[in-house]
């Protein structure tokens, strides 16, 4: 096997709420994230207590060989109004973390906005439900890009836009609207978009030479079978879940198939004069992609309902329950992909098909900014964890990374794997872990918070050391 390009990022990645801990400490006040969490998992007061113990994760970091690390700020740290008066605590500890990564040569990648919305704003007018989001978001992001930017080149606007539509728990949208929900998503859809595109004129007009682009949470879809009716329902699950968002970041512009889509079902959202300008205006300069699972899907016929998707949180195999969208498609199970015990469909020549995918109609450069096994894991009596399915897992899409790079001639400049190390996860708690590194504390029981190397740290840092020659 050849080498990854030279000057290949290898990363890996984690988020504000989900590592950090102290949740309340030094200023910061709380998130949607926050209050979110189900009373089973974990609470996000302590987390991985990277907050306290950055220094020593950070010599971790440097000893699995990092040359990225993507982390998300978090805006309630920074601001903890939602506006107004900078917390300098929250400006401190983040410039620490940034200086500690440079001095180990580790790249830091920033994630601006992970799900973390101040829940003042949320109280206040509804978050990202409101225009009046987009001048608090952009004043967020003027502060980071003053404080940091010396030292930050590059820069992840919004974490998974896209999925905010599956799931809705990332957003709380205003029960007592008037307006149906599915409105609602595509209302805020738009008023993130431009919140995102007005973030990357402004990293353009203050960082000239920084690199600015969103996280995008990605599965391409399949068709259930070669029937034309699966493969049109594929299409347009592609469309809607997928390329939408593409083609509103990277040109834009709605996708035709999108306006017709949303005249029809009534939501289409309040588009002011000046909006669409300013969306072509904040053309991304990179795309980051989130990569977990691909997505298999049906037609629908006429005795098929609306339904919402169920997520399996409880790590109960077969206990996922699949959306149908009326009238377009119903999600099904792929048969020929085995899933993990949250039922995501494991899939490394899917990270291929999207990277073409995307490449080949956008041309612009790739950078992975998750991908990742949640498995519950087991620490030894030695003090060890045996995550052979975790090395066999990454080992196979970088593999595939690889193909698209060299037979498939698609740019992607790094990998940021999830996570670096156990946190908590968005929908399971410290049950589900993705991490490198074993962080020793269950949901209902903190103990030492002690970091001990899983088998899959010592595989990626023989990984990185050849640069991907030996996977
Ligand atoms: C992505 C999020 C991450 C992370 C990951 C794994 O959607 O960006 O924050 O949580 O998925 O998901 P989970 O924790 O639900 O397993």
């Amino acid at each position: 096997m050849s080498a990854f390009p030279e000057n290949f990022l290898w990363g890996a990645a984690t988020a504000a709420y989900q590592v950090e801990g102290a949740y309340l400490e030094d200023g910061k006040t709380l998130s949607v994230v926050d209050e979110s969490i189900a009373p089973e998992y974990a609470d996000t007061s302590i987390a991985s207590d990277h907050y306290h113990r950055f220094k020593e994760d950070i010599r971790l970091m440097k000893e699995l060989g990092l040359t990225a690390y993507r982390f998300s700020i978090a805006w309630t740290r920074i601001l903890p109004n939602g506006r107004g008066e900078i917390n300098q605590s929250g400006i401190d500890f983040y410039n620490q973390l940034i200086d500690e990564l440079l001095k180990n040569e580790i790249e830091p990648i920033v994630t601006i906005y992970h799900f973390d919305l101040p829940v003042v704003l949320q109280k206040e007018y509804g978050g990202f439900s409101s225009r009046k989001i987009i001048p608090d978001f952009i004043e967020y992001c003027r502060v980071l890009f003053e404080q940091f930017g010396d030292r930050v080149k590059y820069w992840l606007t919004i974490n998974e836009q896209s999925n905010m539509f599956l799931l809705p728990y990332l957003i709380s949208f205003t029960e007592d609207s008037e307006q149906s929900l599915l409105k609602q998503k595509y209302e805020m859809n738009h008023i993130m978009t431009l919140a995102h595109a007005s973030a990357v004129s402004l990293c353009r007009e203050l960082l000239p030479n920084a690199k600015i682009g969103p996280a995008l949470g990605v599965s391409p879809i399949y068709p259930k079978t070669s029937n034309p009716k699966d493969i049109l329902a594929a299409e347009k699950a592609e469309e809607l879940r997928n390329t939408f968002f593409l083609e509103l970041y990277c040109k834009g512009q709605y996708l035709p198939s999108m306006l017709a889509y949303m005249q029809a079902h009534d939501c289409m959202p309040m588009i002011e004069s000046g909006d669409m300008d300013q969306i072509k205006a904040g053309k991304c300069d990179f795309i980051g992609l989130n990569y977990y699972d691909s997505k298999t899907v049906e037609h629908v016929t006429e005795q098929d309902c609306a339904k919402e998707l169920v997520i399996n949180k409880a790590g109960e195999v077969g206990s996922t329950e699949k959306e149908v969208i009326e009238g377009i498609y119903k999600g099904c199970s792929n048969p020929y992909l085995e899933r993990n015990d949250w039922d995501w469909e494991i899939d490394p020549e899917g990270l291929r098909i999207t990277l073409n995918r995307i490449y080949q109609r956008y041309e612009m450069p790739l950078l992975i900014t998750e991908n990742g096994l949640g498995a519950i894991d087991t620490l030894t009596e030695k003090q060890q964890i045996h995550d052979d399915y975790r090395i066999d897992y990454l080992k196979k899409h970088l593999e595939q990374v690889h193909l698209a790079i060299v037979q498939d001639g698609v740019e992607v400049f790094g990998f940021c794997p999830w996570s670096f190390i156990d946190l908590i996860s968005t929908t399971s708690g410290f049950r589900k872990r993705y991490g490198f590194v074993y962080v020793d504390r269950t949901d209902t029981d903190v103990r030492e918070l002690t970091r001990y190397k899983k088998d899959s740290f010592y595989w990626y840092q023989g990984v990185i050391r050849g640069n991907g020659k030996r996977l």
